[in-house]
């Protein structure tokens, strides 16, 4: 990450859109870390306080949240920036979804973010967080950073609880902000689209930038952090459900190719145009979720199907593939 690239113009506004984000049917928050272990393990830090007076940072859970704080007080004009990502927030799971965090921040200064489809060493991806002049805001880096907007009408407060939801689905991005304990907003306070980033990791950063004028410890702290996917892993026909509808279509189609857009019979997320074992095994690994239809006789059969079917995409794909996971 370039520090010089956290000394930000405000440069542009955006056109927003309103798109329809989510499904009829609600997907589940998956709970990526609520800290309550007094751990970190399944973060990876990237401590650029390293080297300088005022690291190296520090990666604390033992409170039971995790708190980002570098060991000094960062000089005026000068930067610390401690970010931590998600080991497996790379999966295409993870591509189209909602993160969702409790933040806080004690010392004037420090900017407390989410970030989706970023790539932290580069650093590239969406930010979406509070600013040293307690606004909330929005902003790109591809590398270059870019912000976007500060929202309207919310006023961050130090030493308060705040939620965070920043969302990217498809190339709409989207920004939720509310005072703990308040009442959650019913639609998000920032809307736009953009297509620079569709992949990559999440994970959450505190830093001091170079527009702070007080020396200052760089002091972030998160807790609760839920991602909740887009769309249902397995689910080919957008029902909300992995079913046996969902089996057959892959089962009736396997080996077919076609656009990558969703629209091939039985192709699952992330759609690529072909259906193969990667179907197959998101239908398998998911089965059961939403509110399946009614199967007249699963188990054995089901069974059955599955074993052809993998015995068939086994012979036509011996060799793994990138992006292949278990
Ligand atoms: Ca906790
Ligand atoms: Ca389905
Ligand atoms: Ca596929």
């Amino acid at each position: 990450m370039k520090p010089s690239l956290f000394t930000l113009p405000i440069c542009c506004s955006i056109v927003l859109s309103l798109a329809a984000m989510r499904g009829a049917h609600a997907i589940e928050p998956i709970l990526i870390d609520d800290f309550d272990d007094g751990d970190d393990v399944g973060w990876t830090h990237v401590d650029l306080t390293l080297g300088t007076p005022w690291g190296s940072g520090t990666f604390d859970a033992t409170s039971e949240s995790y708190v980002l704080q570098s060991a000094g007080e960062v000089g005026v004009g000068q930067l610390g920036i401690l970010v931590s990502t998600w080991n497996t927030s790379d999966e295409p799971l993870f591509n189209d979804g909602y993160l969702r965090a409790r933040v806080r921040s004690d010392t004037p200064g420090t900017n407390v973010k989410l970030m989706l489809r970023a790539d932290a060493d580069a650093p590239t991806g969406y930010f979406f967080g509070t600013t040293e002049f307690d606004e909330f805001s929005f902003f790109r880096c591809d590398p270059e950073c870019t912000r976007f907007t500060t929202l309207p009408g919310v006023q961050f407060q130090r030493g308060r609880d705040w939620q965070i939801e920043a969302g990217a689905v498809g190339d709409q991005l989207t920004m939720k902000v509310w005072a703990d304990g308040e009442p959650i907003p019913s639609a998000p306070q920032l809307t736009l689209a953009d297509s620079t980033h569709s992949s990559g990791q999440f994970g959450v950063l505190a830093y001091i930038g170079g527009n702070w004028q007080v020396p200052a410890q760089v002091n972030g702290v998160f807790d609760d952090i839920y991602f909740t996917p887009a769309f249902q892993p397995g689910d080919t026909n957008g029902d909300g459900n992995v079913d046996i509808n969902d089996l057959n279509a892959v089962r009736n189609n396997f080996g077919a190719t076609g656009a990558a857009d969703g629209s091939l019979v039985g192709d699952t997320v992330p759609w690529d145009g072909q259906l193969n074992i990667d179907d197959l095994n998101a239908v398998r690994n998911h089965f059961g979720a939403g509110t399946p239809a009614a199967v007249p006789e699963p188990g054995a059969g089901m069974m059955a199907v599955f074993g052809v079917a993998a015995a068939f995409a086994t012979r036509r794909w011996r060799q793994p593939r990138r992006g292949d996971r278990e």
